[in-house]
């Protein structure tokens, strides 16, 4: 005789379940050239944030030094789609490696902004070239 095991798995939602968001890797958005676009983003713990290469040559990467303490970063290759989910609260500072030169940078703030003194008085790690108030402006909407 065959028996049959049915196993019923009950599945419950958090009370604020975690959201998506897309982050569009472009050549030409609202905010000029190379960029990414919304280039300042908030959300919260447990989300998940996902770049999409919708035009060629960009990546995304996290900074080292400019996100949270203890949080992972990532490092996206050269055209690659990449979904990571912001495990700290605190304030993320990216990059599009090959055109951070340029002012491909963004911001997440996950939370609350418990390190943004830190990434404050560290922005100078990255060089900017063309279009670096994007960054001082993306940081002047964390709060
Ligand atoms: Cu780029």
């Amino acid at each position: 005789m065959k028996k049959l095991l049915f196993i019923i798995l009950l599945t419950f939602s958090t009370l604020a379940s975690s959201a998506e968001h897309e982050v569009k890797m472009l050549n030409f958005g609202t905010d000029g050239g190379m960029v990414f676009e919304p280039g300042f983003l908030k959300v919260n713990v447990g989300d998940t944030v996902n770049f999409k290469a919708i035009d060629l040559t960009h990546n995304t990467e996290s900074v080292a030094g400019l996100i949270p303490e203890g949080a992972t970063g990532w490092k996206g290759e050269i055209n690659e789609n990449v979904s990571v989910v912001i495990d700290k609260e605190g304030v993320y500072v990216y990059q599009c490696t090959p055109h951070v030169i340029l002012g491909m940078v963004g911001v997440i703030q996950a939370g609350n902004p418990v390190n943004k003194d830190k990434v404050m008085s560290e922005l100078g790690k990255i060089t900017i070239a063309v279009n670096a108030e994007r960054l001082t402006n993306y940081m002047t909407q964390v709060n």
